[in-house]
């Protein structure tokens, strides 16, 4: 339930409140967890939004359930879903929206601890996040292992498979390969497991564009400390963002609201000259 008593950090749950605490002393740490809400204005569906998301359209895929797409077991057995969902997703097709060249900001005026994302298309780095502040806690498909050998496999060859849509297998054991990307069942990157304890020292946390549905990405909110305001930007209420006095919940297209925030950290020309260089 929404906590509807007073505020104990900020001065109000609004933008000129976070903005007010973003230019104190206090607020040193910030952390900022992405989904794919955030890259749907670059144009590549999220999962969960009705009628766009990837699991409304993955019926021409046959898939005996939309979650299928991302279970080992069900690859191992079929993998050209993954392949042609892989096609779609695959970076180097898609530009960075405001809000990843927004975290992008957060980093260059010192404010940036950590981007969790769970997005696998890589717009963080695209849009100039610098690596070690960006945690790709579903991996990516920077690299790419046999799933039965477990040998590395040719980026380069497995780019060229995947634009044709054609099963990649080992040439030493003739097991499938796949990019390095989370699926369900499968355990998270050593350096998200690594980086989470220092949410603990959080001063100020922005959620952005993701249903917080997927574990065990989506508690990560519960980790930061309790005079942590918790910011929720989305195009809906998420997770359990509200139900303590210094959360705020933004709801809208993340794009706008960022934009709103940095009109009032004084950064609005900032923000547009950093994304068009994108
Ligand atoms: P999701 O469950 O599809 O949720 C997306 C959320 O974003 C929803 O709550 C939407 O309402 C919201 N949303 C959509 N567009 C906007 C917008 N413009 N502004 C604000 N909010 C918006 O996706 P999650 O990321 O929560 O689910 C986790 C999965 C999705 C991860 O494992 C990802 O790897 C996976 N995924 C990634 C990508 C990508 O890399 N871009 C694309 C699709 C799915």
């Amino acid at each position: 339930a929404p906590y509807e008593g007073p505020t104990e950090v900020l001065e109000g749950r609004d933008v000129r409140s976070i903005v007010k605490y973003m230019k104190s002393k206090e607020c040193r740490k910030v952390f900022v967890m992405l989904g794919a809400g955030v890259s749907t204005a670059a144009g590549i569906p999220d999962f969960r939004t009705p009628g766009t998301g990837l699991y409304s359209n993955l019926e021409r895929l046959n898939l005996p359930y939309p979650e299928a797409v991302f279970a080992i077991n069900y690859f191992a057995e079929n993998p050209l879903p993954f392949y042609t969902l892989a096609r779609e997703l695959y970076p180097g097709r898609f530009r960075p929206t405001l809000t990843h060249t927004f975290v992008k900001l957060l980093a260059d005026h010192a404010l940036l601890d950590t981007c969790f994302t769970q997005n696998i298309d890589t717009l963080e780095r695209r849009a100039g996040v610098p690596a070690h502040r960006i945690v790709e806690a579903h991996g990516s498909f920077a690299d790419q292992h046999c799933i039965e050998c477990k040998r590395a496999f040719d980026g380069a060859q497995m780019k060229a498979a995947i634009e044709r849509a054609e099963i990649v297998r080992c040439g030493e054991c003739g097991g499938l390969v796949k990019p390095d990307i989370v699926f369900f069942g499968e355990a998270l990157p050593p350096l998200f497991e690594r980086t989470v304890p220092k949410l603990r020292e959080a001063d100020l946390l922005f959620v952005i564009g993701t249903s917080l549905t997927v574990h065990p990405f989506a508690a990560l909110t519960g980790l930061v400390p309790a005079g942590c305001p918790r910011v929720l930007i989305n195009m809906e209420r998420a997770g359990d963002i509200g139900g303590r006095p210094d959360d705020v919940v933004l709801l809208g297209r993340c794009d706008d609201i960022v934009r709103e925030i940095a009109q009032e950290l004084g950064w609005a020309d900032e923000l547009e000259r950093e994304w068009a260089k994108t």
